[in-house]
């Protein structure tokens, strides 16, 4: 049995701590060495230890894999130089001809990969409302071979039931991936639902200190596992050593990072619901939230991003990004900091014109771990200035 399987019946927080970070039999060293050697010896053509070149294996990345899959469930774990080389490498799954569905609310970045990247050169695409699943099954186009879902999504954080969409995927011959990014797998664990593929932007929560980009994919399927292991080397979008070691690092303390990130998100919630200058809350706890039921039924708790839209619309919306002072204005997510931004503008500017278009009128919050009462308060002032 390997050290992953004997690990597997610790709990979330020991085995993101533990699990894949054994100390390392050479020296002791209690941390995982950062290994920068791009080759590894070999006794004999072919007999070494596991390692041959960095671009196909690299025991910190090694460690990070294995940690990763752990955390969510999987027994397959690949890292990547980008959320969206990971996305890249679930394209590569299809063949021409087959076609996305891609949720109707979803990141801008993987939208444009899908609708300028793929779609050329020969994957159709269509844009689905997958909280509406009478219409999914009845609209359903015969060539669909993947489904590709955000829960809680980018950046309106609708949740989609991931057990019944699995369901009625599989079906009908399609594989799900979820994109994790937003739940992180403390909060959620998508492969336990039926999905066949989990994606992340590793750069958001489990790196979790805006200091290193970087992705992940985690599944079961051991022949789907094969081929993305297959081009993982040989399309080469592989992250450094060093990254690896940050994204592991980050998260060692993702549990309870997670578990500040929401009940900051509430505090901010709680006074943005009652504020006269804001239009419509976007936050999967609240009971009139699309996709709450879908939420309470597969979330642990309801994680640390929050939308709002203001009544004074656009320039509403630019004037509070502008005023806050311990949000900082700024692309990206799921760090210790908090961060506000304009979907519309800035991460979501890609999606202009088509079904993904998001509101004017609407803001992002990456809630950080920081003081609830300040947060709050730097939110009030900057409402203050509309
Ligand atoms: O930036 P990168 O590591 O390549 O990950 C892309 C990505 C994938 N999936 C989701 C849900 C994401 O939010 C992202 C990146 N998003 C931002 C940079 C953002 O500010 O929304």
């Amino acid at each position: 049995m390997g050290e992953a399987e004997q690990q597997a019946g610790w709990g979330f927080e020991t085995r993101a701590v533990h699990t894949g970070q054994a100390p390392d039999p050479a020296s002791g060293a209690v941390v995982t060495p950062i290994t920068l050697s791009t080759t590894f010896a070999q006794d004999g053509v072919g007999n070494h230890q596991g390692y041959e070149y960095s671009r196909s294996g690299n025991p910190t990345r090694s460690a990070l894999e294995t940690c990763v899959a752990s955390l969510e469930l999987a027994r397959h774990g690949f890292a990547f130089a980008s959320g969206l080389a990971a996305e890249d490498n679930v394209l590569r799954l299809l063949s021409q001809g087959d076609r996305i569905l891609l949720g109707n609310d979803a990141y801008g970045g993987t939208f444009r990969l899908i609708s300028k990247v793929w779609a050329p050169l020969g994957f159709p695409w269509s844009a689905v409302d997958l909280t509406d699943l009478d219409a999914l099954v009845a609209s359903w186009p015969d060539d669909t071979r993947l489904v590709w879902l955000e829960t809680p999504t980018n950046p309106l954080l609708t949740c989609i039931d991931i057990e019944t969409v699995a369901a009625i995927a599989h079906e009908r011959g399609a594989l799900v991936v979820v994109d994790n990014t937003f739940a992180t797998p403390f909060l959620q664990q998508p492969l336990a639902l039926g999905a066949d593929i989990v994606v992340h932007s590793a750069t958001k929560y489990l790196g979790g200190h805006s200091d290193v980009v970087g992705g992940f994919l985690a599944l079961n399927d051991d022949d789907l596992a094969d081929r993305i292991r297959f081009t993982q080397n040989a399309a080469g979008a592989v992250p450094a050593p060093f990254d690896c070691y940050l994204v592991l690092r980050g998260v060692k303390t993702l549990g309870v990072r997670m578990e500040r990130h929401c009940s900051n998100a509430r505090a901010v919630v709680d006074m943005l619901v009652g504020h006269p200058a804001v239009d419509r809350v976007f936050y999967p706890q609240l009971p009139d939230h699309p996709g709450h039921r879908a939420a309470a039924k597969q979330m642990r708790d309801f994680g640390g991003m929050v939308s709002f839209t203001l009544r004074g619309g656009l320039d509403a919306a630019l004037t509070v990004v502008r005023h806050t002072q311990i949000f900082t204005l700024a692309e990206s997510l799921g760090a210790v900091e908090s961060l506000i931004e304009h979907p519309g503008q800035m991460t979501h500017a890609s999606a202009a014109g088509s079904p993904l278009q998001v509101p004017d009128a609407l803001v992002r919050l990456s809630v950080g771990i920081e003081s609830a009462t300040d947060l709050v308060a730097d939110l009030q002032q900057a409402l203050d200035h509309i």
